[in-house]
């Protein structure tokens, strides 16, 4: 017999307010009363839902234990009758409908030739919320379109008759098997995109070999994503380091307990980036985030998905902080989110097993430069200094890969692998699992023949010769309009969506 309280909808609904505030989430009831001004998105989405079912609005944004786990236990009060709750009657709203429209009028899932058609396909299918938090680049958006048009600076200079009847593109990250030499990179809050959210990377990944980095911010649990291992997958942990450092310290530890094999620890975010098409949204349910910050100088209501959520993330990072990361894990260490190469000198000096070289996914400062030109001038220094090449230090670059051409010029230029992070979320705010597994399909065959054309059987046969780079920081250079993409290319027809 189980002595859990049960308690009703009506007793529920009288703690609605700030003085005594109830919430249900997932069938259990809280009292977060004496949470409300801890709340990182702040009091106020809290006080929308209170004396109510909190679980739609919690569902997409928080790991399903964030509240069993920030609560002491005298606050988890009992479990709900549902029968006594009263269904809120759910006003169907225009977007949606058209969203639901656009979702059962999907192309069939052959016709997604390439990464952009999942972009397409993502947009129509997901929230306009969802959109406007994963599209946004920061500011101007300058450095998020750089990433796409960087790759198109550097040119190939392909080798010929060297008998590529057999190629493998497969190749070690971190010491860890990888069938393609690109890992799934974390991307925050994948169930506002889709209900399952990270899962769908982590089921599709483990039946093809491919690596995902776990985010911070995922909207899975990190217990739920490790729950659904198979084949011996392997994953990495994308961190953000909390100002209390006590509970980086069990998460990291929690990690590595339970076998991921690499801690990327972000350095680019100190504070997030003004994402305007985000913080136009006017807010996840209006004001998340508003009351937390007011305290914060210059910080205003209007912040957006991600701003409401990131003020647990210490602005005091410092290089000082990396031995203690080096005391606490055996993991390898690898900082995400370097931009020059006087930092890539100072991660190795620093002992740590590998760098990011990023942007954040153009998030960030608007401007910076994108991975692939970092990544010239990092290994040109760290090989000035006799670091590079060295086994036991891995250089990956990030931002804007969509083709596995982008890939191979990367490693031609000296990285290890790519990260990936915005095609694959893509891929399953559009088709789900299924979406993921075309999207590695699609990297596979593109790797097949631009590794023919290119002259290359393994991935060790790339040579910084086989591509020009010498354009790479001409930023005014122009680059050739890409008709095929402007007027021949036939995008996937949008217009069978019956929006
Ligand atoms: C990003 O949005 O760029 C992230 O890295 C994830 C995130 C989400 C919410 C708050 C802080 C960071």
């Amino acid at each position: 017999m189980s002595d859990i309280k049960i308690l009703t909808g009506p007793e529920v609904a009288k703690h609605n307010g700030r003085d005594s505030c109830w919430i249900i989430v997932h069938g259990k009831v809280y009292d977060v009363t004496d949470f409300l001004d801890e709340h990182p998105g702040g009091s106020r989405i809290i006080l929308k839902y209170a004396g109510q079912d909190a679980t739609e609005a919690y569902e997409p944004i928080h790991p399903p234990d964030a509240i069993t786990t920030n609560l002491p236990v005298e606050k988890h009060l009992g479990a709900i009758d549902a029968s006594t709750v009263a269904k809120a009657v759910k006003e169907v709203t225009a977007e949606e409908t058209a969203r639901q429209a656009a979702l059962a009028a999907r192309p069939p899932l052959e016709n997604v030739l390439n990464m952009h058609d999942f972009e397409v396909v993502a947009k129509a299918v997901i929230p306009a919320k969802a959109w406007a938090y994963y599209s946004s680049g920061s500011d101007d958006e300058i450095t998020i379109r750089e990433n796409r048009t960087a790759f198109q600076r550097v040119w190939f200079r392909p080798r010929i008759l060297r008998d590529v009847s057999v190629v493998d593109w497969s190749t070690t990250i971190l010491g860890q098997k990888s069938s393609l030499p690109l890992y799934i990179s974390a991307t925050a809050l994948g169930k506002l995109g889709h209900p399952d959210g990270e899962l769908c990377i982590t089921r599709a990944a483990a039946k093809h070999g491919v690596i995902q980095m776990i985010a911070t911010l995922a909207s899975c649990s990190f217990d739920d994503i490790l729950n659904a291992q198979a084949n011996g997958q392997t994953f990495f942990l994308q961190l953000y380091v909390n100002r209390d450092r006590e509970i980086t310290r069990r998460y990291v530890q929690h990690a590595e307990a339970r076998g991921v094999k690499g801690l990327f620890i972000t350095v680019d975010a100190p504070q997030l980036g003004r994402r305007e098409k985000d913080m136009r949204m006017k807010q996840v349910d209006d004001d998340a985030g508003a009351e937390v910050q007011k305290g914060q100088a210059g910080v205003k209501k209007d912040q957006g998905v991600a701003r409401a959520i990131s003020s647990f993330i210490d602005p005091s990072l410092s290089w000082k902080d990396i031995p203690w990361f080096q005391s606490i894990t055996s993991m390898p260490i690898i900082l995400k989110g370097i931009a020059t190469a006087e930092d890539a000198v100072l991660a190795y000096e620093a002992g740590v097993r590998g760098i990011v070289l990023s942007n954040h996914g153009g998030r960030q400062l608007d401007t910076a430069r994108s991975g692939i030109e970092i990544l010239v001038e990092v290994v040109a220094a760290l090989r000035a200094k006799g670091y590079h090449p060295d086994p036991r230090f891995e250089i990956y670059v990030d931002g804007g890969v969509r083709r596995a051409s982008d890939v191979l010029k990367a490693l031609a230029l000296g990285a290890k692998a790519v990260g990936v992070g915005r095609a694959f979320l893509y891929a399953f705010c559009a088709y789900g699992d299924a979406g993921v597994e075309r999207a590695i399909q699609i990297f596979r065959d593109e790797f097949e023949m631009n590794m023919r054309l290119l002259g290359v059987r393994t991935l060790d046969e790339l040579r910084p010769e086989m591509v020009d780079a010498s354009a790479l920081n001409q930023h005014i250079v122009s680059v050739p309009r890409d008709n095929l993409f402007e007027q021949t290319y036939q995008p996937l027809q949008i217009t069978k969506l019956k929006l």
